[in-house]
């Protein structure tokens, strides 16, 4: 059985991690079996990322290697049928929405007060147990101290940009994603393939999030994103998907052990480590 390393689902979305989101719409749409460890173990993750899958005694990460081990380990039926041109479409559309949305969906979550107190509320309660949560408000300073500093030094510094010149970047990406979708039931054609998990997962993060906000009136301005995210909803979670009915997961720790490849981890662990020491080198 696949194992999914995922941050607890809640909001009402599947998950609002888009990518453990995508990772599960995946095992979902290529049938695989799986059980969701919803535990929000990213401190023990290789990138301190998640998600994260086990599997045959491996360790896999990062939400696109984890679905082409997948389509290498079980087969490709749901791409397979897929031109080179279409590919690439479904890779440039999918761009649109994880690196460049997502920059619109973060501002939106850490920088407007519904969004942002909707999302620290959910990881406060995520990482804090009842029986702790007075230490709720300290958490929620670090996530949001956290959250902005990483964004404002994010490369290209979208963040930094007043609210209403952010949100009109994203009303151009959602423009761009619209046209490409146009009246197709999916964004490759008449059936969901691997692009539609990623995709969807940040239009689900987007338009679904429970609080009214100007990222969300945006992506409502779109009748084919809507219907299309009805669409992925009903296929995959069903019409009336309700989080709180996804289970608690035990901490289940993610296992060192089962890396792929040790020296992979060691080198990224090195970057990520704030407490490791750099190797000395002779340069
Ligand atoms: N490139 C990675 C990105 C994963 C990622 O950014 N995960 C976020 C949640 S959506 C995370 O783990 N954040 C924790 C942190 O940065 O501390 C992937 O595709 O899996």
């Amino acid at each position: 059985m696949i194992l999914l390393y995922q941050f607890e689902p809640g909001l009402n979305i599947p998950n609002p991690s888009n990518f453990c989101m995508k990772v599960e719409t995946y095992l979902k749409m290529a049938k695989l079996p799986y059980e969701a460890i919803n535990n929000n173990n990213w401190s023990k993750a290789p990138t301190r990322k998640l998600p994260c899958i086990e599997d045959n005694h491996k360790l896999v990460w990062d939400s696109q290697k984890i679905i082409e081990y997948l389509k290498a380990e079980y087969g490709n039926a749901v791409d397979a049928h897929l031109t080179n041109e279409q590919l690439a479409i479904g890779y440039a559309a999918q761009a649109i929405a994880e690196d460049r949305l997502i920059y619109c969906l973060m501002k939106d979550r850490y920088y407007v007060d519904d969004s942002r107190k909707a999302i620290l509320d959910h990881w406060s309660r995520a990482f804090i147990p009842d029986h702790l949560k007075i230490f709720r408000p300290l958490i929620k300073s670090l996530i949001k101290k956290s959250m902005r500093d990483s964004l404002k030094h994010q490369w290209q510094g979208y963040v930094r940009y007043p609210n209403d010149e952010m949100f009109e970047f994203a009303r151009r990406d959602l423009k761009a994603l619209s046209d490409i979708l146009g009246d197709k039931p999916y964004f490759l054609g008449d059936r969901p393939t691997s692009p539609d998990a990623g995709i969807h997962s940040i239009i689900a993060n987007t338009i679904a999030f429970p609080t009214e906000s100007p990222l969300k009136k945006i992506g409502y301005e779109f009748d084919n994103i809507v219907a299309y995210h009805e669409r992925m909803m009903s296929e995959f979670y069903g019409t009336d998907y309700k989080s709180k009915d996804a289970p608690k997961s035990e901490k289940k720790p993610i296992l060192r052990s089962l890396l792929i490849n040790n020296d992979n981890w060691a080198a990224i662990r090195g970057l990520t480590d704030k407490h490791s020491k750099p190797e000395k080198t002779d340069a």
